[in-house]
């Protein structure tokens, strides 16, 4: 046998072998992919450490509560990934308040005629109140209401909502990232005629919502756009929007109304240090989209945990962070109340307590 032979078959094999994972990856990549900007900032390390201090509310009894509301009376509520909202009452005590047979809830917000809405990536819009669960909203010009993602009240009852993604489902979120293509909404539903309309269209992942005190404008976060956008729901710019902020030092999710009046923006870091370079490769997009198993390599969000306020100008005012994720990462959502900020996490089997100087 010639001695060439051994390498030239190893040749053959290994140059078949790319062949075939370039097709395999042509003809099963589910994403049609173009380069995402990633700002500078996000990638900055942060030494502030404030967000290793809280407090962990019900540890052992929450799984991942992605966001948490506050009622009229003081009432903190969040969703577990169980299906259970468990409420937390002014004495201390954890209630398994509903159960909603759902593992896939989100954004919430109390609503003034009692008890919650909340998003149902399955679903649509949910109310829980006293009496139990009622879908509100599960359609939306004829196709089912897919990946709701966060809910605002205004004072005359209408919902603010986000649809995250029209593309890509919960479990596949990362593919909507991957891909950096906007399929995010921003609707509004009136309860008393359930009209629902198209605000926004075209967002990079729509998702937190928040109303400002006011009620002249809306915020709505794009995750993959690391921005916030503001609406104008009255005066001469109604109807117009503009960027709020933008160049966050993370991927924003929940934003929620501060009592002063500025707002608390959760933030995400999207990807772990490295690996940055998987966002202006369409290549390394295609392989992780054909591969998501992969994507373990690559996610960062249980790796730090940062919450921002902002003012109404869109100035930071206050950073907090966990830079490492030692006591909390991946949170999601901040909301302040008495004096305290309240935070959910997708990684926290605890909802967070951080007490806030004035
Ligand atoms: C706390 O308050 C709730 C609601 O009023 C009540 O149901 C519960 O029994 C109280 N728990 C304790 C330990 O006092
Ligand atoms: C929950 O939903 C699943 C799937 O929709 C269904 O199979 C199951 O019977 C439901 N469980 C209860 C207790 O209603
Ligand atoms: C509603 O659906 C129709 C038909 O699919 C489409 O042409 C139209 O743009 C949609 N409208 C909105 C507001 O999404
Ligand atoms: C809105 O929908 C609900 C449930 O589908 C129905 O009971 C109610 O009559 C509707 N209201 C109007 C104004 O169409
Ligand atoms: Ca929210
Ligand atoms: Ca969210």
């Amino acid at each position: 046998m010639d001695s060439k032979s051994p390498f030239i078959f190893l040749t053959f094999f290994f140059v078949g072998s790319l062949v075939a994972l370039a097709l395999h990856i042509y003809f099963f990549s589910p994403i049609s992919p173009q380069i995402l900007h990633v700002p500078p900032s996000s990638l900055v390390k942060s030494f502030d450490t404030h967000l290793q201090e809280v407090t962990k509310l019900g540890e052992g009894l929450v799984k991942d509560p992605e966001d948490v509301c506050v009622d009229k009376h003081g009432i903190l509520y969040t969703a577990s990934r169980d299906g259970w909202i468990k409420r937390l009452h002014k004495n201390g005590s954890l209630e398994d308040w509903k159960w909603v047979n759902s593992s896939s809830l989100l954004g919430m917000t109390s609503i003034a005629s009692g008890g919650l809405v909340i998003c149902d990536t399955e679903e649509g819009l949910l109310k829980v109140d006293e009496d139990g669960i009622t879908t509100l909203l599960s359609q939306f010009n004829g196709s089912k209401l897919w990946f709701a993602d966060d809910v605002t009240e205004g004072k005359d009852g209408s919902l603010y909502f986000s649809i995250a993604s029209t593309k890509f489902g919960l479990h596949n979120w990362y593919l909507d990232l991957l891909e950096a293509k906007p399929h995010g909404q921003l609707l509004k539903y009136n309860p008393q005629t359930n009209e629902t309309t198209l605000l926004l269209d075209n967002l990079f992942f729509a998702n937190g919502v928040a109303l400002s005190a006011d009620e002249r404008y809306l915020l709505v976060c794009e995750t993959f756009k690391f921005r916030c956008l503001k609406y104008w729901l009255q005066g001469e710019l109604k109807g117009k929007t503009e960027v709020f902020i933008e160049d966050l030092p993370g991927g924003p999710d929940n934003i929620n109304l501060a009592p002063d009046g500025s707002f608390w923006i959760a933030l995400l870091q999207l990807t772990c240090k490295g690996m940055e370079f998987v966002h202006t490769s369409k290549i390394a997009k295609h392989l992780l989209a054909t591969f998501p198993r992969m994507m373990n390599i690559v996610q960062g969000q249980h790796q730090r945990a940062t919450v921002i306020k902002v003012s109404e100008d869109g100035k930071v005012l206050k950073r907090f962070d966990d830079p490492e994720g030692k006591v909390i990462s991946f949170v999601t959502s901040a909301v302040e109340y008495d004096g305290n900020l309240y935070l959910g996490s997708l990684h926290a089997n605890f909802v967070g307590k951080l007490p806030i100087d004035h």
